[in-house]
C-alpha cells in the first residue's frame, strides 16, 4: 500500500464515519444513550481524542522511539477516554464539530508529510495510525447507525400506537 492508497483507505472510513450521523439534528446528536452514556457528540470528541493521540505518538515513532502505555500513564484505555470525555464536557456541539474537522484536516497533512517508507508494510508507524484512525472510526459508525435503528424503530412504534389510539 502507497501513499495515495492509504489515504484512500483513511477517506473511505472516514467517509463513512460522517455518513454514519449525517442528517441527525442538533437535539439528536447531544442525547445521551448511543453507546452506554454517550452521545454522538461524544462520540465525535472521543473520535477527535484519538486522531489528536496519533499525531502526538506518530512523529515519536518516526523518530524511533515508543509512546508511552496507557496502562502506565493513565491506568488503561477506559480510564483514559473516561478522562478525555470529562474534559471535553464543556465544549459545545459547534466546537466539537470544528476539532473534529481540523483535527482530521491535520491527520490528513501530517500523513502527506511522513516518509513514504513508513506507510508501506507493517511498520509500527501504520499499525498505531490503523489503530487510532481507520480502524477505530468504523467500529463507533456501527454504534451510531444501531443507535439510529433503533430510534426509528422507536418512533414507529410510538407513531403506530397514537394512530391506534386515535382510531381505536
Ligand atoms: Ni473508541
Amino acid at each position: 500500500m502507497d501513499r495515495r492508497q492509504l489515504l484512500r483507505r483513511l477517506d473511505k472510513a472516514w467517509v463513512a464515519f460522517n455518513e454514519s450521523f449525517a442528517g441527525l439534528s442538533d437535539v439528536q446528536l447531544m442525547e445521551p444513550g448511543v453507546t452506554g452514556a454517550w452521545s454522538v457528540r461524544d462520540i465525535l470528541a472521543h473520535v477527535t481524542t484519538w486522531e489528536e493521540e496519533a499525531l502526538t505518538h506518530l512523529p515519536l515513532i518516526l523518530e524511533g522511539g515508543t509512546p508511552p502505555r496507557y496502562s502506565v500513564r493513565y491506568g488503561g484505555i477506559d480510564a483514559f477516554n473516561a478522562r478525555t470525555t470529562d474534559q471535553k464536557r464543556s465544549l459545545s456541539l459547534s466546537e466539537v464539530r470544528a476539532q473534529l474537522a481540523a483535527t482530521h484536516g491535520r491527520l490528513v497533512d501530517f500523513i502527506q508529510s511522513a516518509p513514504e517508507h513508513q506507510l508501506i508494510g507493517e511498520t509500527r508507524f501504520r499499525h498505531r495510525l490503523r489503530l487510532d484512525t481507520y480502524s477505530h472510526y468504523p467500529l463507533h459508525a456501527e454504534a451510531i447507525r444501531q443507535w439510529r435503528h433503533r430510534i426509528s424503530a422507536n418512533e414507529f412504534h410510538l407513531t403506530f400506537s397514537l394512530v391506534a389510539a386515535s382510531t381505536g
